[in-house]
């Protein structure tokens, strides 16, 4: 059994190894002083590094933590993916590959609200009720977001509504039911990951509702200043993230095997 889970892991790693393979291909075109598209390559980097790394590390954790580094890695992965395709929209127009960072954000931050979920699931019963309240908070946050910056609604509205969305799930995750659950039931290291993971959503997301206000409402920031704000912020809130959850995934079952 174990050994097969390796396999299919080897398979499921190549194929994500050979799926990145064309679009890394077509880098001819990076500009050595286009520090925009510079960012948004590295990122790249660092997105497929950070999979590769999370999905080899499920081999070495207790069966239950074994799903939390695997969203990680998709986290990972989506992110890399959808990288290659933005830095392609900004290096050839030199404009902000938004439709993408949307589709990248939509399919990502409900993967790293489950990350919530599995985290606390992994240690004791968890009602369903949390998980989708995420959920919603995270389409509400987007959708918002997503009309404002293409401009169906105005920018403004499109900020409050995205708020409301965000505010709804920091509620959750720090006077709602997850964090009873953590608070209650989970063991230090458990307590201190969810800490640290709900302070990512809180100040490493802000970084972003920032980048929209200044980008969209009053103007002070370019979009090149705008694309590194987010891409910035992806590393911390998709790397440094995915890193937090694989240590507590090997500080407990470490515990455990003792
Ligand atoms: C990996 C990508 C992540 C974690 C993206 C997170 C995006 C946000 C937290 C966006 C938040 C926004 C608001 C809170 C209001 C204005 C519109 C958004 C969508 C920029």
């Amino acid at each position: 059994m174990k050994i097969l889970n390796i396999k299919g892991f080897k398979t499921a790693l190549t194929t994500a190894v050979v799926g990145f393979l064309p679009a890394a291909a077509n880098a001819a075109t990076l500009d050595p002083n286009d520090f925009v598209g510079i960012s948004f390559w590295l990122i790249s980097m660092a997105l497929v590094a950070a999979t590769a790394f999370f999905f080899i590390e499920t081999t070495r954790v207790e069966g239950k933590w074994k799903t939390s580094l695997t969203v990680s890695g998709l986290v990972t992965l989506v992110a890399a993916v959808h990288y290659f395709y933005m830095r392609e929209v900004w290096v050839t127009t030199g404009e902000s590959p938004t439709v993408f960072r949307y589709i990248d954000w939509l399919i990502t931050v409900p993967l790293l609200m489950v990350e919530f979920y599995l985290i606390l699931r992994a240690i004791t019963k968890v009602s369903i009720g949390i998980f989708w309240r995420l959920m919603i908070g995270t389409l509400v946050m987007l959708v918002g977001g997503y009309a404002g910056e293409v401009g169906y609604i105005n920018a403004t509205l499109g900020f409050i509504i995205g708020m409301l969305g965000w505010a709804y799930i920091l509620y959750e995750i720090f006077a709602g039911e997850a964090s009873k659950v953590a608070a209650t039931k989970a063991s230090a290291s458990v307590q201190s990951a969810f800490s640290t993971m709900r302070w990512i959503v809180t100040i490493g997301w802000a970084i972003y509702p920032l980048g929209y206000f200044m980008g969209y409402m009053n103007g002070a920031v370019s979009s090149d200043s705008l694309n590194i704000i987010y891409n910035i912020a992806d590393v911390w809130n998709k790397i440094a993230f995915g890193v937090i959850i694989w240590n507590v995934a090997v500080t407990e079952s470490e515990a455990k095997s003792k």
